[in-house]
């Protein structure tokens, strides 16, 4: 029998990192790292699939910052392959299957699907997808009758186009010497093949840091299970070129986890895809996901702001030590690992980093940002946005006729009706925080700063020189602004 009493569990307000000799400042320390086997950052932040957290809109702002979004699955499968088509088409070096729309339809139908995949404009194709003309935004500014064709209004052939398989360089030279902003690509029967737009060769240069796959578009990762139809999803997901497949649920450790992991890794489809397992908190945990093939571990067992699980079941393991823990079974074996949750301030990024991570998940940190799903709220002047957890009640319960996907994250899939669910979250609010950008910078920042106090120009770096000491209530207490009352927050600390 394990000795009942044996383990320590510290978590990041038990421990600071100590300073040490450094010889470079803070703009010169380099933050990529990686998120799995396959897919590196340049910025160590991926924001959580939680549904008050990441669904598109998040996804595009924290790949253009350098981090990764992964879409949550509380949505049907079509509404999550949708969130992961529209992360890709939204920055593309050049889209291959372009939105298109036929002349028959109308200008009503052409601004709608305008609106539903944030584009300015659409390419005008009968059907075997020769080109007819294309219609934008300014063909249509002016119309008022909604019933009017596409056919009727927009440009029409002959259009400036480019070759199949010309270069960005070339194509950039045609966009700016006929001072258009999209140019179709048509093989030698005029057939559409692709499209290239102006907007994103702006973007390239406006988010340098942006993480892309190699055809030039956003990364971004999606959440599944492992319950029902939890294979058809990851399926469709790939289908929508999804880059990251994340096995997320509340105990990564058991066999209905590592029977998706080995089944996704032994799939054929999926073989461009890498597939993170969690949650764990253990090094049996870790090692049990790394024998079952993953590309990254997620740890985190009861540290998030919004979990209860803890205390509803008493199960759980302080995130520093359950990071550390784990990262024994996944730094030999060269898996990268995310920690996963209970981050409050800036410097836990790198506590986390330090304790064995090589990137951070973030919920409350990020559900206070202009991209977050969600409408901003007024409670006695100030504003905030709402935040729940996976296992809360309202995450959990069924909406109206559709199912809720949340409730098998903690292994109540079979559970029919809401009376049953044994909830392990709840439901709240977090200041809003204005865009993801400002937030992600002061994240950074901070990391940046803790890099240079301890003389760490690499996350490996960091990893390898870090140290911590370990502080009591009273350290702690110091560690915070004390004997003052603040009239003024800074961006990076509310009291
Ligand atoms: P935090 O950043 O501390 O808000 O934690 C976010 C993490 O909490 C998520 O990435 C997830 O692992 C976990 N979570 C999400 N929902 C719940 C719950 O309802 N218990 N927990």
């Amino acid at each position: 029998m394990p000795e009942p009493f044996a383990t320590l569990g510290l978590t990041f307000d038990d421990v600071l990192l100590q300073p040490s000799e450094s010889d470079i400042i803070p703009s010169q320390v380099r933050t990529e790292s990686r998120v799995s086997k396959r897919i590196s950052v340049k910025v160590p932040l991926v924001s959580s699939p939680m549904d008050t957290v990441t669904e598109a809109r998040m996804a595009v702002a924290i790949a253009r910052q350098g981090g990764l979004g992964i879409i949550h699955r509380n949505l049907s499968i079509e509404d999550q392959a949708h969130q992961v088509d529209v992360v890709k088409r939204s920055e593309a070096g050049m889209v291959d299957e372009p939105i298109t729309i036929a002349p028959d339809a109308t200008i009503g139908e052409a601004d709608a699907m305008c609106g539903r995949f944030r584009i300015s404009g659409v390419p005008v194709v009968d059907r075997d997808m020769t080109l007819l003309g294309i219609v934008t935004n300014r063909d249509m500014r002016f119309e008022s009758d909604p019933a009017r064709l596409v056919g009727d209004v927009m440009t029409k052939m002959p259009l400036v186009t480019g070759p199949v398989g010309i270069s960005g360089e070339d194509a950039m030279s045609l966009l700016a010497a006929h001072k258009i902003e999209k140019l179709p690509l048509v093989d030698e029967r005029g057939r559409l093949k692709g499209l290239i737009t102006l907007k994103d060769f702006v973007k390239s240069d406006q988010y340098p840091d942006a993480s892309k796959d190699d055809q030039g578009r956003l990364r971004v990762g999606a959440a599944v299970g492992f319950f029902g139809d939890a294979w058809k999803r990851a399926m469709s997901l790939i289908e929508e070129g999804v880059d990251l497949l994340v096995v997320d649920t509340a105990h990564g450790h058991s066999q209905g986890v590592i029977d998706m992991v080995r089944r996704l890794k032994a799939e054929k489809a999926a073989a461009d895809v890498d597939v993170v397992g969690g949650n764990v908190a253990t090094y049996a945990g870790a090692k049990a996901l790394v024998e079952a093939g993953v590309d990254g571990v997620k740890v985190g067992v009861g540290p998030g702001s919004i979990c209860t699980t803890r205390v509803v079941a008493g199960v759980g393991v302080p995130q520093v030590t359950a990071i550390h823990n784990a990262s024994r079974a996944c730094r030999p074996a060269g898996v990268p690992l995310i920690g996963d949750g209970g981050l409050q301030y800036s410097g836990d990024i790198a506590k986390a980093l330090v304790a064995g991570a090589d990137t951070v998940m973030l919920g409350s940190l990020l559900a206070g940002c202009d991209e977050s799903p969600g409408e901003l709220m007024f409670l006695n002047g100030k504003q905030f946005k709402s935040y729940r957890g996976m296992g809360s009640m309202g995450a959990m319960a069924s909406r109206g006729r559709s199912a809720s996907y949340s409730k098998d994250r903690y292994f109540q899939g079979d559970v029919t009706s809401d009376s049953q669910l044994i909830a392990e979250g709840i439901e709240g609010q977090v200041p809003y925080r204005g865009p993801l950008a400002a937030v992600a910078y002061q994240l950074v920042g901070g990391l940046r700063q803790s890099m240079f106090y301890t003389g760490a120009a690499t996350i490996p770096e960091l990893q390898e020189r870090g140290s911590f000491v370990r502080i009591t209530s009273a350290g702690l207490r110091e560690s915070h602004p004390h004997d003052i009352q603040m009239t003024v927050e800074a961006p990076n600390y509310a009291g």
